[in-house]
């Protein structure tokens, strides 16, 4: 009898921890695993050598969202090089960008899907919706590959940035004979140059001081306004 005692004591731990399947790959494992826990920020291993810190969008079109880029009240400077944009900056409470590397892993491990969500300075909230989205290596230049568009109201400025490799003030990989992330006061997957800039300079709202720099969605706003919100996210398709 004691026996059986000590032999369940020592498998218990084992018995517990083989019901959680962690660490997460992304915000929809930590969501499946619990739906009931809110958006917020969680950590997530985008790869086995890899741990950062998200934010998980528990809330928008089903949830379990992992956030990659977010924009709301310009704390944070979005202007900066290569080596930030490839590993991340800011801070996942509030405004920041994962990082072209942790988005590449995710996205070449399961087939994932992209929401942006993005809102005006008049309580307009619209979103655009791609039902694939990869990237390909940093050897490559990160180049952005989506599809299946579905419109919900933002139309689809994103498609002109299909196909094309990530550009930074120090990075030139457009296809413009110029720097577009100089030009636009960003950084993105610029053609010659954007119909999107969600990296661009945060303004507040309707401002045609300098056109094209703000964080805009031209489909939906135009050039000459920078939006209030703006929030990229990727799912795995179910
Ligand atoms: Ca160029």
């Amino acid at each position: 009898m004691k026996l059986v005692s000590v032999v369940l004591l020592l498998l218990a731990p084992l018995l517990i921890s083989c019901q959680t399947p962690f660490p997460p790959l992304d915000c929809n494992e930590i969501y499946n695993n619990d739906n009931s826990r809110p958006s917020g920020v969680y950590t997530i291993h985008p790869s086995a050598s890899s741990s950062v810190q998200v934010y998980c969008d528990m809330d928008s079109q089903g949830g379990g969202w992992t956030v990659f880029q977010r924009r709301m009240n310009g704390t944070v400077n979005f202007y900066r090089g290569w080596d930030e944009y490839k590993t991340g900056f800011g801070n996942p409470a509030g405004e920041y960008w994962l990082g072209l590397k942790s988005v590449f892993y995710l996205t070449n491990t399961k087939r994932y899907e992209l929401l942006v969500d993005m809102e005006d300075f008049e309580g307009n909230t619209v979103f655009a919706r791609y039902s694939k989205i990869t990237l390909d290596p940093e050897s490559y230049g990160y180049p952005l590959y989506i599809s299946g568009f579905t419109d919900g109201g933002a139309g689809d400025s994103l498609s002109f940035h299909n196909r094309q490799r990530f550009t930074t003030f120090d990075k030139d990989q457009d296809s413009y004979s110029g720097n577009c992330a100089r030009l636009s006061l960003g950084a993105f997957w610029y053609n010659n140059c954007h119909h999107a800039n969600p990296n661009g300079v945060y303004r507040w709202g309707a401002d045609s001081t300098v056109s094209h720099v703000g964080v805009e969605w031209i489909s939906f706003k135009g050039y000459n306004y920078s939006l209030k919100t703006i929030s990229m996210k990727i799912r795995p398709v179910q």
